[in-house]
C-alpha cells in the first residue's frame, strides 16, 4: 500500500493529492442506492480535509452498506468484517493504533439488529471513530427483510407487515454515552459532508445515522426510509458549517437564526446556525427529548442532535501516551524479571 503524497499537476489539495486519489473501486451497489451518494461525501470530504490516505482506517459489517468502503479511499487500510462486530475490530485496531483515525460504515442491520450489544458497547469505551449508519429499514443485502430501524406498522410488498416498534440509533447512541450524534439524509449531500468533517474532528465516537434510502426494497413514497419522503419532511434543527483549524473562525450575523459555535477536539469549529429556536445539542435530556417528538411524528429531523466533547477517548482513559502499542519496541512490550518480580509482590 502506498501513500500519493508527491504534488501531482491539475487540481490538487494541500498535500499534494487530486480528488480521484480519495476514490475506490466502481461501485457494484444498485444505481440510485443512498450508500453510493455517502461513499461519493467521504471521498469529497477526505479531500477537502487533506485526509492522509496511509492514516485512515476503513472498516465495516456486512450488508450493501458494509460494501461501501471498497468505494472510497482505496488507499487506506480497509477491513472488511463479520456481521455486526465491526466495533470490536475497530476497537482492537485502534487499540493497536490509536494515531490512526477511522471511517467505519455499518447498516441498521449490521448495527441496530445483530450487532446492537456491539454498537452499544463501542460507544460506551468511545473508541475515537467515525461511525456511520447507511439507515434504509431493511436488510438490502438479503433482499428487504424488516430491519429493527423499519417503523412499526409498515408494509413492504414481500416482508408484510411490520409488528415490533424502531430502535432509534440516535436514541440508542445519547443513551450509551456518544458525544456526537447526528441525523442526515443522503439526499442532502451538502450536510453529510459538514457533518463528516465535523465527526472527524470529535475526540471520541461519532455516530452519524444517515437516511440512506434501499430504492431496490424500501423506496415507495410512504416509506420514512425513502427519497420522496426524505426531501419533503426533513427537518434541519441548525444549518449547519465547518471551519477547519487552520482557518479562522468569523462569527457572522445570521439572519433570521441565532448562530452557535462549537469547538471540536482537533481546534476546528461547528457553526450552528438555529433554525428551531430552542434547540439546543450540547442539551442532553433535550436531545432525548425531541428525538422522542420525531419519533411519534413520523419526523425526519436532520442535524447535530447531541454534543458533548468531554469525555476521553479510550485511548486516554487507557493511557496509551503518544507512541502506538504497535510501534513500543521490545524492552517496553517485555518489562523483564524485575518488573514482573515487582508486579508479582504487589499481587502478594
Ligand atoms: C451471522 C450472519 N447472519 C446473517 C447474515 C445475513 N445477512 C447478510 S447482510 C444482512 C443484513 C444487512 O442489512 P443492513 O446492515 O441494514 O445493510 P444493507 O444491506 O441494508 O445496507 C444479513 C442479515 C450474515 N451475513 N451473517
Ligand atoms: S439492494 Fe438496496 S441497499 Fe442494496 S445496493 Fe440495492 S438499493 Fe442499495
Ligand atoms: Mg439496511
Amino acid at each position: 500500500m502506498t501513500d500519493t503524497t508527491t504534488p501531482r499537476a491539475g487540481r490538487v489539495n494541500a498535500i499534494g493529492l487530486a480528488q480521484t486519489d480519495y476514490k475506490g473501486l466502481p461501485s457494484t451497489l444498485c444505481q440510485g442506492c443512498g450508500h453510493n451518494s455517502i461513499a461519493n461525501q467521504i471521498v469529497q470530504v477526505a479531500y477537502e480535509l487533506n485526509v492522509r490516505p496511509a492514516e485512515m482506517l476503513k472498516l465495516s459489517g456486512i450488508g450493501c452498506s458494509s460494501k461501501s468502503p471498497a468505494y472510497f479511499l482505496g488507499q487506506s487500510f480497509g477491513f472488511n468484517g463479520l456481521h455486526g462486530r465491526m466495533p470490536s475490530l475497530a476497537t482492537g485496531a485502534l487499540m493497536g493504533n490509536h494515531t490512526m483515525r477511522a471511517i467505519a460504515v455499518s447498516g441498521d442491520g449490521d448495527s441496530a439488529s445483530i450487532g446492537l450489544g456491539q454498537f452499544k458497547h463501542v460507544l460506551r469505551r468511545n473508541v475515537r471513530m467515525v461511525y456511520i449508519v447507511e439507515n434504509n429499514g431493511v436488510y438490502g443485502l438479503t433482499k428487504g427483510q424488516f430491519s429493527a430501524t423499519a417503523d412499526e406498522g409498515q408494509e413492504l410488498k414481500y416482508a408484510g407487515t411490520n409488528e415490533f416498534p424502531p430502535i432509534d440509533i440516535c436514541m440508542e447512541a445519547i443513551l450509551a454515552g456518544c458525544g456526537f450524534v447526528a441525523r442526515s439524509f443522503s439526499g442532502d449531500a451538502q450536510q453529510v459532508r459538514e457533518l463528516m468533517k465535523a465527526a472527524l474532528s470529535h475526540g471520541g465516537t461519532a455516530v452519524l445515522d444517515i437516511i440512506s434510502p434501499c430504492v431496490a426494497f424500501n423506496n415507495a413514497d410512504t416509506s420514512t426510509k425513502s427519497y420522496h419522503y426524505g426531501k419533503e419532511h426533513e427537518i434541519p434543527l441548525h444549518g449547519i458549517g465547518f471551519v477547519p483549524s487552520e482557518e479562522e473562525i468569523e462569527i457572522e450575523a445570521y439572519d433570521p437564526g441565532e448562530l452557535r459555535v462549537v469547538e471540536m477536539h482537533d481546534g476546528s469549529w461547528v457553526k450552528l446556525r438555529k433554525l428551531e429556536a430552542d434547540y439546543d445539542p450540547t442539551d442532553r435530556m433535550g436531545a432525548m427529548h425531541r428525538l422522542q417528538w420525531a419519533q411519534e411524528n413520523q419526523e425526519l429531523i436532520t442535524g447535530l442532535v447531541y454534543y458533548d466533547g468531554s469525555r476521553p477517548s479510550l485511548a486516554e482513559s487507557s493511557r496509551l501516551g503518544d507512541t502506538p502499542l504497535n510501534a513500543l519496541d521490545e524492552s517496553r512490550v517485555r518489562p523483564g524479571r524485575e518488573a514482573l518480580a515487582g508486579l508479582m509482590d504487589g499481587l502478594m
